[in-house]
Parts: C-alpha cells; sequence; structure tokens
C-alpha cells in the first residue's frame, strides 16, 4: 500500500475526491456506521419515566437517554470541560451531538447546552468523536469527525465563540470545514475520532484512525496554522490484522514518578503511548514506546504485544478512552465509556444508556512496562460513613460481612496477607489468557493461593454476587502469576444478560505476601484496581434483589492457603451532583 497519496484537503480537491469516491463505490452508499448496533424504531423514542433501581449514584450519567464516547475533555481556565457522545432523544444509539458538561473538581457536573449538533454540509449526517487541542494563547479548538450525507467521514473543527466565557457554551464551526477530507486511498467509512494534536518540529500534529482492510491505522496529519492539514507519507503506526483502529490516543508520560504531561511534550525522560480502540472486539490495548519527532514514527516497545493481546488500560466494559493533560494539578487523566450489559429493550425502559468511568489519573509504572492508574483524589470528597475491619484470618471457606456502610454504593480498599505461597497451584501456559482461567475456575472453584478478594453487590444468602478475586500460579521457585477476575455470572439471573468473567494478569512480585485491591461500587458497576492500579476491570451488573439496603459486601477466602485481610477500609459513598441545573 502507498501512502504517499496525499495533498492539502482545499475545497474544491475535497469535492472532487468526493465524486472520484462515490464513482468508485460504483455510486453505492458508503456503509453507515458498523460499531453500534442500530436500531431505528428506538432511536427516537424519548423516556420520561426514568427507572433509578441501577442508575449509579456517583459516575457521570446525564438525567436521561444513550451515552457513549467522552469527547474533548480539557480544563480552560480552571474549569473541566467534559463533551460526549449523546443521543438527545433515545436510549439506544442514534441522533449522536456533542453534549457538554462543566465541573471544578471532575465529580460535581453541570450540564450545559449541546455544543456540537449536525447542522452543516460537513457534519449534517452526524457529530463523532474527538479531541481538545489548546492553543497557544489559552485558545481551546476542537477537531472532530462529521459526517456529510453521504456518510463520508471527515475531520472538522469547531472554536469557543466566546473565549471570556469560563463555560465555553457556545461553538462555532467556521465556513472553512472540514480541515481534513479522506483523499484517494483512505478508507472513507473508517476514518475518524482525531487525537489530541501535538507541536512539534514547527508543526501541529494529529492521528486519526482507520483501517484497509484489516489492518489498523493510525493515519498522522500536519499543520503549520492548524487549519491546513496534510497527510504524512506513512502513519505513525498501523498493525495488520486488528481491524478498524477507532478513538486512537497518543500522549507522553514521564519515565519516572507520577506527574502527567503536556501532550507536546518531548525529552530524555519521556516515554510515548499509543493507544487504540479495536471496533471488531469492542475492546482497547495500548503500547508503550518511542516517538521519534523527526521521522515521526511511534515504535513501540518489545516488552508489549502489539495486537489482540496487548496491555489493556481496563480489563472489563471499558472503551473509547481518552485522556487528557489536567494542567490544574499536573496530571494526565483517563476517560473511558462503560457500555450498559442489558438488553437494549431493558435501556430504553429504563430510559437510559451508558456511563462514563470514574476519571483516573495515569503514570507509568516504574518498572516502565505498563501504565498504573487510581481513581482521582477528588472522587474521595464523597466518601461518608467508614467502617474498618482489623486484621481478620480467612481459612477455606470462610467469609467475613463488611457491616455498617452502604454496599450498593461503596468505596472499599483492602489488603490481603497470605502465608504459604507454597500450596499455589502449578500454572499451565496452555490455559492461555487470563479471562479463560477466570471463566474455568470462578470464585468457587477451591485453588491452592485463592481464589480470595470481595463479593460486592451480594443478597445475604449468595443468591446474587459480584465477586472480584485474586488466584496466584506458581510459575517455578520465587516466580508466580497472579489473576484477578470480575465475575459478573453470579451477579443476577435476569434473562438476556453479557455477563463476562473479566479478568486480566496482575504484573506484580507477591514474595512480599501481600496484594491489595480497591472497588469503587456504584448500584450496577463495579471498578477495581488491582495491586494498586496495575490491573483495572471494570464490570455493569444488574442485580435484581441485591439492591440498595439489600446489598451486602464480604470479603472471602476459597482457597486451600490461609488468608489475612491485614487491612480492610470502607466507605459509604454520597451521590455526587450529576447533570442536573444548578451552581458548580
Ligand atoms: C472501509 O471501512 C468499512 C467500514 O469499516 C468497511 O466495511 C470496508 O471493508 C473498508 N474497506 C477497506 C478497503 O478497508
Ligand atoms: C527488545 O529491545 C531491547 C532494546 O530496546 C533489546 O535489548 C532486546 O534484545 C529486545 N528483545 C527482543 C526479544 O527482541
Ligand atoms: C428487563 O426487563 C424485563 C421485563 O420487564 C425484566 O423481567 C428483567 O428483570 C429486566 N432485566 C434487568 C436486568 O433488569
Ligand atoms: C521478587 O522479590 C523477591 C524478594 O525481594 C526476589 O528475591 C525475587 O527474585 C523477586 N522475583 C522476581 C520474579 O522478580
Ligand atoms: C457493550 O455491550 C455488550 C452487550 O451488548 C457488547 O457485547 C459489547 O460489545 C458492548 N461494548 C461496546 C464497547 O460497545
Amino acid at each position: 500500500m502507498d501512502w504517499s497519496r496525499s495533498r492539502v484537503p482545499l475545497p474544491a480537491f475535497a469535492a472532487f475526491a468526493c465524486c472520484l469516491l462515490v464513482m468508485m463505490l460504483g455510486g453505492s452508499v458508503v456503509p453507515v456506521e458498523a460499531s453500534h448496533e442500530i436500531y431505528p424504531e428506538l432511536q427516537s423514542v424519548s423516556v420520561t419515566n426514568i427507572k433509578k433501581v441501577h442508575r449509579t449514584g456517583y459516575h457521570f450519567q446525564p438525567p436521561k437517554h444513550w451515552i457513549n464516547d467522552p469527547n474533548g475533555p480539557m480544563v480552560y481556565k480552571g474549569i473541566y470541560h467534559l463533551f460526549y457522545q449523546y443521543n438527545p432523544k433515545g436510549a439506544v444509539w442514534g441522533n449522536i451531538i456533542w453534549a457538554h458538561s462543566v465541573s471544578r473538581d471532575l465529580v460535581n457536573w453541570k450540564a450545559l447546552e449541546p455544543a456540537i449538533y449536525p447542522s452543516k454540509h460537513f457534519d449534517i449526517g452526524g457529530c463523532w468523536s474527538g479531541s481538545a487541542t489548546i492553543l497557544p494563547g489559552d485558545r481551546p479548538v476542537i477537531l472532530y469527525t462529521g459526517l456529510d450525507k453521504d456518510a463520508i467521514e471527515m475531520q472538522n473543527y469547531a472554536i469557543p465563540s466566546d473565549l471570556t466565557d469560563p463555560y465555553l457554551r457556545h461553538w462555532t464551526k467556521p465556513d472553512d470545514n472540514p480541515l481534513i477530507y479522506p483523499t484517494e486511498g483512505i478508507n472513507a467509512s473508517a476514518f475518524r475520532d482525531p487525537t489530541t494534536a501535538w507541536f512539534s518540529g514547527g508543526y501541529w500534529k494529529t492521528v486519526i484512525g482507520s483501517r484497509h482492510r484489516r489492518r489498523g491505522i493510525a493515519h498522522l496529519y500536519r499543520s503549520k496554522d492548524f487549519l491546513h492539514w496534510v497527510k504524512a507519507k506513512h502513519p505513525l503506526h498501523s498493525v495488520p490484522n486488528t481491524g478498524n483502529w477507532e478513538c486512537p490516543d497518543f500522549f507522553p508520560v514521564l519515565k519516572e514518578g507520577k506527574n502527567g504531561l503536556d501532550t507536546s511534550s518531548l525529552g530524555e525522560n519521556v516515554r510515548h503511548i499509543l493507544k487504540v480502540s479495536l471496533d471488531e472486539t469492542r475492546y482497547e490495548y495500548y503500547t508503550i514506546g518511542t516517538y521519534d519527532p523527526k521521522m515521526d514514527k511511534y515504535i513501540p516497545d518489545n516488552t508489549s504485544a502489539d495486537g489482540w493481546d496487548g496491555l489493556r488500560l481496563d480489563y472489563g466494559n471499558f472503551y473509547a478512552s481518552k485522556t487528557f493533560f489536567d494542567s490544574n494539578k499536573n496530571r494526565r487523566i483517563l476517560w473511558g465509556w462503560a457500555n450498559e450489559s442489558d438488553p437494549k429493550e431493558n435501556d430504553t425502559a429504563k430510559g437510559w444508556s451508558g456511563i462514563q468511568t470514574i476519571p483516573r489519573t495515569m503514570w507509568l509504572d516504574s518498572n516502565g512496562k505498563q501504565l498504573m492508574h487510581w481513581p482521582i483524589e477528588e472522587i474521595e470528597m464523597l466518601r461518608g460513613n467508614k467502617v474498618e475491619l482489623g486484621k481478620t484470618t480467612l481459612k477455606k471457606g470462610e467469609h467475613v460481612e463488611v457491616k455498617g456502610i452502604t454496599a450498593a454504593q461503596a468505596d472499599v480498599e483492602v489488603v490481603f496477607s497470605f502465608s504459604d505461597l507454597n500450596v499455589a497451584e502449578k500454572f499451565n501456559p496452555s490455559w492461555g489468557a487470563a479471562h479463560t482461567i477466570c471463566a474455568q475456575k470462578g470464585s468457587n472453584v477451591p485453588g491452592g493461593v485463592g481464589p480470595f478478594g470481595i463479593m460486592t453487590l451480594a443478597t445475604e444468602d449468595f443468591y446474587e454476587y459480584t465477586p472480584v478475586f485474586f488466584r496466584i500460579f506458581k510459575v517455578k521457585n520465587n516466580m508466580h502469576k497472579v489473576v484477578l477476575c470480575s465475575d459478573a455470572r453470579p451477579s443476577s439471573y435476569a434473562p438476556g444478560l453479557y455477563k463476562p468473567a473479566f479478568a486480566g494478569f496482575v504484573d506484580v512480585n507477591v514474595t512480599n505476601g501481600k496484594l491489595s485491591l480497591r472497588s469503587l461500587i456504584d448500584n450496577s458497576v463495579v471498578e477495581s484496581f488491582g495491586a494498586g492500579g496495575k490491573t483495572c476491570i471494570t464490570s455493569r451488573v444488574y442485580p435484581q434483589k441485591a439492591i440498595y439496603d439489600n446489598a451486602h459486601l464480604f470479603a472471602f477466602n476459597n482457597g486451600m492457603a490461609v488468608i489475612t485481610v491485614e487491612k480492610l477500609t470502607a466507605w459509604s459513598m454520597k451521590n455526587a451532583n450529576r447533570n442536573v441545573r444548578g451552581r458548580i
């Protein structure tokens, strides 16, 4: 494939390319969005009767209807902005606009009017995902994907109509859009989700997700003035057999320390991360690597897989994620979308679908081989009643209840210790991926060391529960494999649910005899962070009985080795103010 066929996308040329493309496709209609299941009959069924039972109390959600990708997160004049893909008319995907919310703490949000919605020839067919870049002089600009009436995907920009309004309520889409048109050689129905731009060597650069056949591609574009963009000869990166790349994210991290970096940072102490969302599997993966700003090439390290088996920001229900640099607190923050796992009829009946996960601070692990994640510290302001469990030993088959908190809406941190790693089962490499192990060895299948962990959203009789637990296997002396599982299978027996046994390996040395776990529990979501944020898993679950005060929280051990709960602290979590009218 020749990647060099690109020119400045002048409008006249764009129009020409468009005709050419339609001709090439024999005049047939370009296939629309493959990423979401489409239910035309439900797209505009507005709901007034919002069902509360599985709604979250402190995750980001609008009052009703469908949401998906987080878009253009940024901080401007001390105020956080989050835009997101939103269907104003119904609880399934469709009619997508950029909804807009603002916050002073990333926890409590005020809804503003929609920022971007279809209105011009370059976005009348849809306003899809994109990112914000803050240009010198504190001037935010949004790059987003617009679809025209023929569903051709192109990249547009929008700018604040009034820079003195810190809420940036109104956005203008200038008439010189589109900025980037899919020229020949680019798949015009898989050309979307521009990243935050970075500046190097005198050029602004952005990356756009795409595919050619089954090769996933991150197309690279450059511009001197942010208005005229030229496709680079080579993509920033591409990988065969990974299918369409959506929502790429490309950003620098420090080699050492937890501070985040501005997206344009380069230097000796800097590594780069490329994350992509795989349309085919609806999972994401990332690599750590080296960015060469002269060649504009990204070379992933050979320590992490570059494909299906790659590292995941979250091994559960998490997609279309995007980071931004929070200059308020010098950190890089990750947002991700967690969709519903119940049938679409239930979404329509409950009137809403989709949440954003709790924003996480991200930094490079000191081993240089993976990212670390931790819920933003601000979420702790919602901690209410606190209970602590002193040192407690759990023999095989024992559990202990954590009483005195609202277990349906809680934050729990626990440190486990184990005395005898010798009884760990031998790891068998033919078992394959972590989720396969978890699916075969659920929380009730006794092991050597583990399963041990917590049972969230549990009924008192364990009819329903969502266990989050570890298993430790022995590879050889002093070498172990640790699996973290979040198993939705026993969470509920309502029909039609998607209930995976999500799992990830935890790259941690357990010879010190300890493992920590934190879970944010919020009615229909459990977000877990193993070993201080090395492995994260988000599960969406829909208990029928373990709701409100009937939800319980336990620590348990079903393995041969005695496990000690060294320390367990749990808090009831208060509701956040989310997207209702009012002050921030
Ligand atoms: C272009 O993208 C569309 C949508 O993902 C896909 O159906 C089609 O096969 C792609 N064509 C090529 C040549 O990759
Ligand atoms: C991985 O890359 C490092 C240098 O970055 C090199 O020393 C090492 O040999 C490589 N390993 C493999 C398996 O290619
Ligand atoms: C979905 O709706 C059906 C019909 O009302 C109900 O029986 C079922 O419990 C609902 N599922 C969930 C997960 O709430
Ligand atoms: C884990 O730590 C122990 C003690 O610090 C050390 O002896 C061992 O070699 C380490 N294991 C690995 C796989 O790094
Ligand atoms: C979320 O919903 C489940 C169940 O319908 C699907 O299996 C997932 O593919 C989907 N995830 C995304 C990212 O769309």
